[in-house]
């Protein structure tokens, strides 16, 4: 995020002609030369090509939360996976997809920590079954000023919190994510002093918003997206929700962030996405929606809590221009 991107870096997604919207084009243009389809099936196949998963993915089955999904025409798969953050895996938006690979997503336990009566180590499959899956589409928007629409897989955080049960110390939550530099070659650079480490204020943690993450549109979450566990918490910015977590601890103070250490008047321990603060080198009023990026195309206003004005009250009475 610091980084100014190159403009050898800027890859128009509309440019990009993958190979499974690529095939699926041919077949649909096979099927109307032999009348087959009708216009559901148009549609059908019109749908297919835009959110063409990746055929060797495992699946992952979750019904759909209604309370929990915006009414934003979803990003494509393709998007949402190969233009990334991921600076453990490089700093280009392309290159998590690229290198991700390498991420050894099995074996992975999750260590649970500090101010609780129950911690413990729980491998990937255990902590998935601590509620059930469920399917939330969320708006993303990240700090440089894009954003996506993004069928998550996971279940509210809130679930595992309690089953920990925090004690009276526990104020604040904080994630470590990975970072294995046998795994990972950006960790070579010093973009920023690894490992990601995350943070909220518990009430922020216990929101039911906060998803603790395990797929996407469908699937288990692709390693550049985070696997096998990540959070997404969509009123804020997405540096906010880190990838690829292998410790939880609950602490008295705030956490010492990543992002908010490198750059404490750039990113802030709040983050909350707000049209009104801008980030000290450009505005953050509107937004580009990957996806969405015609010549012609007007960039969206950014709103408030990125639209989530639910979480309102968790902030009321603070100074949102100074804790930003
Ligand atoms: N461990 C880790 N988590 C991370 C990041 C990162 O570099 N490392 N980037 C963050 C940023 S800046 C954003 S915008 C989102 C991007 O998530 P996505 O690639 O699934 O859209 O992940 C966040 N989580
Ligand atoms: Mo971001």
């Amino acid at each position: 995020m610091l980084i100014r991107s190159k403009p050898s870096n800027i890859i128009l997604s509309s440019e990009i002609t993958p190979r499974e919207i690529f095939e699926a084009r041919r077949q649909f243009i096979k099927q109307c030369a032999v009348g087959a389809i009708g216009s559901a099936g148009l549609l059908e196949m019109a749908n297919r090509s835009a959110f063409a998963q990746n055929p060797g993915a495992q699946k992952l089955a979750a019904a759909t939360n209604s309370n929990y999904v915006v009414i934003d025409n979803k990003t494509a798969y393709k998007d949402a996976t190969t233009y990334n953050n991921y600076y453990e895996f490089g700093t280009d938006k392309s290159e998590p997809a690229q290198s991700a690979g390498s991420l050894k997503t099995r074996p992975w336990s999750v260590s649970i920590e500090g101010e609780i009566n129950k911690p413990m180590k729980l491998d990937l499959d255990s902590l998935m079954k601590i509620a059930p899956l469920e399917e939330r589409i969320y708006r993303l928007r990240c700090v440089e000023g894009w954003s996506m629409v993004i069928p998550w897989i996971g279940f509210s955080l809130s679930n595992l919190i309690k089953k920990v049960e925090p004690n009276s110390n526990a104020k604040y939550i904080e994630f470590t994510t990975l970072a294995d530099k046998s795994q990972m070659p950006g960790l070579r650079e010093g973009v920023l002093d690894w490992p990601y480490v995350e943070g909220l204020r518990m009430d922020e943690a216990m929101h039911p918003l906060a998803l603790l993450t395990f797929g996407m549109y469908g699937e288990v979450l692709p390693n550049q997206n985070g696997a096998p566990v990540r959070m997404v918490l969509p009123w804020k910015y997405g540096f906010k929700s880190p990838k690829s977590i292998v410790k939880i601890r609950f602490t008295n103070k705030q956490p010492k962030t990543a992002w908010n250490t490198t750059a404490p008047r750039e990113y802030g321990f709040y983050s909350n996405v707000n049209p009104e603060v801008d980030h000290p080198r450009w505005s953050q009023a509107s937004e580009r929606r990957i996806g969405e990026d015609g010549f012609f195309t007007k960039k969206r206003k950014t709103l408030m809590f990125n639209g989530y004005s639910e979480v309102a009250s968790l902030y009321s009475g603070m100074d949102l221009k100074k804790y930003y």
